[in-house]
């Protein structure tokens, strides 16, 4: 007990009798560089755009941003504000999520301000509310190859929309990761159907990445379902004919794919035709899938979020998919069975929350 009071007189006596040195001030009072996104509001189908804005920029050479968002949004593109110096470099295409911005120089930049504008489109079929967008440095050093520290603040999209205003009807893939050489299954899902007889989908994707292995009704419709004779064909058909409106919501069908390569592909969903009983036209608002395949070295074991390190994160999805809480996948299954037993069990998840509480030093 005694130790820390002499300690505490000491400094006490320091900081009367003695002139306060200045580096002690100066430590003090140096603020934490920052790096924000704004938040907007808009409209769905309006195109919004946030800055990214630096604050306190201590003097930076290199810096990597990852920008994710909500899957109601995505990006039309983003502008380099010409703030930092050095070669700007982005994601190659605006479908890659998260999205990255990058600027290399070869001495330090310290001005402040709005690094750079991201545009988001809103999606038409956008439910009201906060869509959150969320900024992580990945990298970032000055020129004497120190790294740099931020704190990060979030932005989001608030989408209104006007009251009264009918949602449109949505039909929707699913986006998953897999890993190279498998099979894949992608949702095809409706939203706020307003019932419809007669419903014809092309389904396109770039047969160099991807073989369609076969597409199944879920029975959710009703209707004679027929599809294009070889799963060869592009754009692939899709099609139900009723004689009665079927007002069913949620999945309607899935395709399942094989994976030819590694990297980022899009699965596309367009509305050929569509009727009701009426013959009416109904207006319908597609969302595009993706699959990214990750090759081997792009994910490791007791890792599933893959942001490279184990933490308790990790142990939580292991614990969910081992009490059923979430999907196994072959993604899951490759990063989260830490035993190699072919399951994941409670056992899988203690392991890696052993490593990520430093109980264990492997897994
Ligand atoms: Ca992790
Ligand atoms: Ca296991």
């Amino acid at each position: 007990m005694k130790k820390p009071i002499v300690g505490i007189l000491a400094f006490i006596l320091t900081v009367c009798c003695l002139p306060v040195p200045l580096h002690i001030t100066a430590a003090a009072t140096i603020p934490m560089p920052v790096i924000e996104i704004t938040s907007v509001s808009g409209q769905t189908g309006d195109e919004v755009a946030v800055s990214i804005i630096m604050q306190n920029n201590p003097g930076v050479a290199y810096l990597k941003l990852k920008i994710d968002y909500d899957s109601s949004l995505s990006i039309v593109r983003a502008d380099n504000n010409d703030v930092l110096s050095g070669t700007f470099t982005t994601s190659k295409t605006t479908a890659v999520k998260p999205y990255v911005l990058q600027w290399m120089g070869a001495s330090d930049s310290t001005e402040n301000g709005a690094i750079a504008t991201v545009t988001f489109r809103i999606a038409e079929g956008a439910v009201a509310g906060d869509k959150p967008v969320t900024v992580t440095v990945e990298e970032c050093y000055n020129e004497s190859f120190d790294a740099v520290d931020f704190s990060v603040s979030n932005g989001r999209v608030t989408v209104n929309t006007s009251s009264g205003d009918e949602p449109f009807p949505v039909i929707a893939a699913s986006s998953v990761d897999t890993l190279c050489g498998e099979e894949v299954t992608l949702d095809i899902s409706l939203k706020d159907n307003p019932g419809f007889a007669y419903l014809k989908l092309l389904i396109d994707y770039d047969d160099t990445a991807l073989t369609l292995i076969e597409a199944s009704d879920l029975g959710i419709i009703g209707g004679v379902f027929t599809t294009s004779k070889e799963t060869t064909v592009r754009p692939y058909v899709l099609q139900w004919m009723g004689v009665s409106d079927s007002t069913g919501n949620v999945r309607i069908a899935t395709l399942k794919f094989r994976e030819l390569k590694a990297g980022i592909t899009a699965v596309s969903v367009s509305v050929a035709e569509c009727y009701n009983a009426e013959f009416g036209d109904i207006t319908i608002v597609t969302e595009n899938g993706i699959i990214q395949v990750l090759s081997a070295p792009q994910y490791k074991l007791g890792d599933p979020d893959r942001d490279g390190e184990i933490t308790v994160s990790d142990a939580l999805t292991a614990l969910r998919v081992a009490a059923k809480l979430a999907d196994v996948n072959e993604l899951i299954m490759a990063t989260c069975d830490v035993d190699d037993d072919g399951e994941v069990t409670v056992s899988d998840a203690l392991r890696i929350l052993r490593v990520a509480a430093k109980l264990a030093n492997s897994l």
